[in-house]
């Protein structure tokens, strides 16, 4: 039967999670992976005192070592490195005098937004100089008639769209870590999030950018229109490039009209068999009005409800997955009610066990955090490694279940039993995009689970001819992997051209290719 939701409790906002927990990835312990390439020059006094030249009297200049923590450790406190600088310049002439002098002095640099990235990307390895772009944080413009914001890359996602909100617009893009990450980071990383199925990807929806290349150059193609197609469309290259070639500092983008109306659904069923055949109903009869598609496996709810302390809404976690469903549009009323006859037809075909739509705007948050809070809930027990990987959907969650298999036989998984270093692999994700994120959520980080997880993991996605990295990137974690998913030619390609860009290889390094 439908129920409705009578709890309703935690936020959607997002919570850094800053635990105390031993960092396993140093550049001591980098050691076997990667060394620190010697042209590059180590940072002396001179250099210090030109950037405070630059940023006009050391304004926005971090040296002090417990203040450097945060801008060195990534989010699940995984990789590690030992920058002595943090710059934050105030515009995008400053980000081009200090990147044309690191260019010119052989000092590499790392770009960082909000250190969101789970993949390694926005932290140094050694003592690369962090350049954070949190100073460059305002709306530009906004066009009330044609959706177009143009602001600086700095500014908080979760900002951004507040603003559009007010204006009847909404940012085409949605995740959980919303309160912290930066636009700039989300177009660097090409991130996918919660409503790629109703938006579609940055590279539709980035008009134009402003970045600034290695020489000091600015790339300016803010003014884009809609439709252009004179030569080279060059801000794609910018998209998913991962701080690699040049600092992005402005962006352009096509915001769509808000919509009135929102309805959640969050469901339980008893195969990952029935969340496809829920999927494929779903976007028949909910066809227009479907903004998101997402499944949870079971543990992954126990977790959730573990790290949100509390029950959850649909009986104690006893399907092995869950669905939520949004629908977004321009009348509740149709809109509730196109929701509520699928969850009926779908209970009624035996494909939906049990489901609850949300009847107000705080239980539909509530809603979403049961999703919401799994990236988070995944570090709880100690670490976690995650893999983020596009798959055909009818291979999706099998393998999270070739994973567990696997870690069984090398006998170090136990949910319930905390000798066992490995709690469990859970999966869940982006059904409607075919991307799953598989959590192998640990006690502790060792060489003996990463050994039993790679390459095994890549190799399996591999022989579905998946990708290794779905949304989140390659950063330092898959840079080794890329030959899984790119043939030798496009990583050629790739190679030359981060080398055209950046002939002295200061931009990120030891990342990405
Ligand atoms: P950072 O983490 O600071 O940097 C990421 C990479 O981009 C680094 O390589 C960095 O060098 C580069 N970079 C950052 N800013 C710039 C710039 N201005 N110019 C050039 N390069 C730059 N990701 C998804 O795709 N979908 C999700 O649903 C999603 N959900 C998440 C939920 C949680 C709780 C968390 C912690 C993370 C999630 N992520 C998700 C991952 C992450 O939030 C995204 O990758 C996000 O886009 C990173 O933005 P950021 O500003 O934090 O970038
Ligand atoms: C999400 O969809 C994010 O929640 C994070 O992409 C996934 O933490 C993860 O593995
Ligand atoms: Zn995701």
């Amino acid at each position: 039967m439908i129920r409705s939701l009578l709890r309703s409790t935690a936020s959607r906002s997002f919570v850094c999670n800053y635990s105390s927990k031993a960092v396993p990835l140093t550049a001591e312990t980098y050691s076997s992976k990667v060394s620190r390439n010697p042209s590059f020059k180590k940072l002396d006094e001179t250099d210090i005192k030109h950037f405070q030249t630059i940023l006009n009297d050391g304004n926005g200049l971090i040296t002090d070592a417990d203040d450097l923590l945060f801008y060195n450790e990534d989010w699940m406190r995984k990789y590690r490195g030992q920058s002595q600088l943090v710059l934050k310049p105030k515009s995008t002439e400053q980000v081009s005098s200090i990147i044309k002098y690191c260019n010119e002095q052989k000092l590499a640099v790392v770009p960082q937004g909000g250190n969101t990235g789970l993949v390694g990307g926005s932290n140094p390895v050694f003592d690369e100089i962090i350049i954070s772009l949190s100073g460059l944080n305002k709306i530009r413009a906004f066009d009330e008639v044609s959706g177009i914001l143009k602001c600086d890359a700095g500014l908080i996602l979760e900002n951004a769209d507040n603003f559009l909100a007010e204006k009847g617009y909404i940012f085409p893009l949605d995740l959980g870590a919303k309160g912290s990450c930066h636009v700039g980071g989300n177009v660097a990383t090409n991130a996918g999030g919660l409503r790629l199925l109703r938006y579609g990807s940055l590279h539709g929806s980035v008009l134009g950018l402003e970045a600034v290349l290695p020489d000091g150059t600015i790339y300016n193609s803010m003014e884009s229109l809609r439709k252009d197609n004179t030569g080279y469309d060059l801000k794609q290259l910018f998209i998913g490039s991962e701080g690699t070639i040049g600092i992005i500092t402005g962006v352009s983008i096509l915001c769509p009209s808000r919509p009135q109306a929102f309805s959640v659904a969050l469901l339980g069923v008893s195969s990952y068999e029935a969340v496809q055949k829920v999927f494929v109903g779903a976007r028949k009869e909910l066809s227009e009005i479907l903004s998101a598609f997402e499944f949870m496996d079971r543990n992954s709810q126990v977790l959730a409800g573990q790290h949100l302390k509390l029950d959850h809404p649909i009986e104690s976690d006893q399907y092995p997955f869950y669905i939520l469903i949004e629908t977004s549009g321009s009348n509740k009323e149709h809109d509730d009610e196109k929701l509520e006859t699928f969850l009926a037809n779908s209970m009624e075909e035996g494909l939906v066990d049990d489901g609850i739509i949300a009847q107000d705007e705080t239980q539909l948050k509530s809603l979403w955090s049961w999703r919401e809070s799994i990236p988070e809930s995944s570090t709880m027990n100690g670490g976690v490694y995650k893999y983020d990987v596009s798959l055909p959907l009818k291979d999706l969650y099998g393998l999270v279940e070739a994973v567990n298999v696997k870690l069984q036989e090398a006998g170090i998984v136990g949910f319930d039993d905390p000798t066992k270093p490995v709690v469990e692999a859970i999966g869940y994700g982006h059904v409607g995009d075919g991307n799953l994120h598989l959590n192998v959520c640990v006690r502790e980080y060792s060489k003996e689970i990463e050994k039993v997880l790679e390459p095994f993991v890549y190799e399996w996605i591999q022989s579905k001819n998946g990708s290794i990295s779905a949304e989140h990137g390659l950063g330092f974690q898959k840079k080794n992997y890329i030959g899984y998913t790119k043939n030798d030619v496009e990583i050629k390609l790739m190679k030359e051209l981060k080398k055209h860009y950046d002939p002295n290889g200061i931009m990120n390094p030891y990342k990405y290719i």
